[in-house]
């Protein structure tokens, strides 16, 4: 029963492993993107990214490590046994009073892996979160405001003026204001900013294959800057269980050439201005 025992308990972690390893092949990874490989689409996701595998090669290694371990020990206790003092009679069970020598390693060890990836990973956290370190492009402010609350993307874009500009997004909204619902577009291809904020309860904007993720909070309005690599559509999703509804916050990014978004921009200006009633003129002319 020991040795079923021990084999039973080294099966799972065999199994997570092989099971980890054909993930991707299952497209239980990565969502696979315009690219069709799953890569991050975004200049930092990219670095995001390499961070991942890092700790991913890190943390196999020590999963592997620790279950050899049990397994040996497992193994030993199932298999061994020591002969007792005649007078006691039976067997008596293999045990250890351990190594001082080994919890001294396996406390610094991982001690001084948690240290150096908290200091690599420093220089990505900062392009990300401090404003300092924002790209230059994005310094001018940001290009729409996104708001969340149960259960939609509701969305602030400037309007344009007379040369057909973007006007620069004002922190409270404006006559000249133009609005979508799930439907964030942005140019792609440089870095471009955003204003979040939530109107309830905490949400989290993310964008899966930009490898942006960000908490809308009640209350605070947070910068949050991207760079889409390619033109395309992108899914914009809710990351935080924000209630019944939460399973519906799904929206889009399309992000696209500069020039293609200022006529989507023009597009909607005509669009949120017209009242549906037929100019005089064509009233006329119908007669
Ligand atoms: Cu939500």
């Amino acid at each position: 029963m020991k040795r079923f025992w021990c084999a039973f308990f080294m099966f799972w972690p065999i199994a997570a492993v092989i099971v980890s390893w054909m993930a991707p092949d299952w497209n239980w990874w990565f969502p696979l993107g315009p690219a069709g490989d799953g890569s991050a689409m975004s200049p930092l996701g990219e670095r995001i990214d390499d961070l991942f595998y890092m700790i991913l090669v890190v943390t196999t290694i020590t999963f592997i490590g620790t279950q050899a371990a049990l397994g040996y020990v497992l193994f030993t206790g199932a298999t061994r046994a020591e002969q007792p003092p005649a007078e006691e009679g039976g067997e008596r069970a293999w045990f250890t009073h351990g190594s001082h020598n080994l919890e001294v390693m396996w406390t610094i060890v991982p001690a001084g892996i948690l240290l150096f990836i908290a200091l690599y990973q420093m220089d990505v956290w900062a392009e990300f979160r401090v404003k300092d370190r924002f790209p230059e492009q994005v310094r001018s402010g940001p290009l729409a405001e996104v708001t969340a609350r149960q259960f939609e993307w509701r969305i602030r874009y400037p309007g344009l003026d007379e040369q057909g500009h973007p006007l620069p997004l004002m922190p409270d909204p404006q006559p000249t204001d133009l609005y979508t619902v799930n439907d964030l577009q942005l140019p792609s291809g440089r870095p471009v900013m955003i204003s979040l904020r939530s109107e309830d309860v905490q949400h989290s904007f993310f964008l899966p294959e930009l490898r942006v993720k960000q908490d809308a909070v009640p209350g605070l309005v947070i910068p949050v800057w991207f760079q889409a690599k390619k033109s395309s559509e992108y899914a914009l999703l809710c990351a935080e269980l924000c209630g019944w509804g939460h399973y519906k916050m799904k929206a889009r990014l399309v992000a696209q050439s500069e020039s293609e978004w200022l006529q989507w921009l023009r597009e909607l200006t005509t669009k949120q201005n017209d009242d549906g009633v037929p100019d005089k003129g064509d009233v006329q002319a119908a007669n």
